[in-house]
């Protein structure tokens, strides 16, 4: 039993199509515990530092406009194994190959719009929730 944390992101799209309350209820259906929420419009530097890792990807521009277009939800997770058991109800990051029953392979048909970000490993968790939350937002 391994106690983590985890960050999840509703994209711009989650957001448009009223999806914030599916997202989390499944979430804390799965026994997963909030230990912070937010409601922002990223900068284009937060942005930016978000997907730092994507910088050298030709879809690196098309992707921070994008996360840039509206309101995400940031959230901090906490569970036995949060990392992979989020990664594995969010599902493949293509939604036309996310298998059904997970969260993209239930709402989305593409690849970029793909409703939901979550943290791949430890040091994504550590760098990542950093862009939205201080230590005294995790309750
Ligand atoms: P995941 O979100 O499943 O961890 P990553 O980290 O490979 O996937 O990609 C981060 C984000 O970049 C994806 N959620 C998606 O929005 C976008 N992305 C990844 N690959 C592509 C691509 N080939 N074309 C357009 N956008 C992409």
């Amino acid at each position: 039993m391994a106690i983590e944390k985890t960050f999840v992101m509703i994209k711009p799209d989650g957001v448009s199509r009223g999806l914030i309350g599916e997202v989390i209820s499944r979430f804390e259906r799965k026994g997963l515990k909030l230990k912070a929420l937010k409601m922002v419009r990223l900068t284009r530097e937060k942005a930016e530092e978000l997907y730092s890792v994507h910088k050298d990807k030709p879809f690196f521009n098309d992707l921070v406009e994008f996360v840039t277009s509206g309101p995400v939800v940031a959230m901090i997770l906490e569970g036995d194994s949060a990392i992979d058991v989020v990664r594995l109800m969010i599902g493949a990051t293509d939604g036309r190959k996310a298998a059904p029953g997970t969260i993209r392979g239930d709402f989305a048909l593409s690849i970029q719009n793909n409703i939901v970000h979550a943290s791949d490993s430890k040091e994504s968790f550590e760098r990542e929730h950093k862009v939205f939350f201080t230590e005294n937002d995790i309750l």
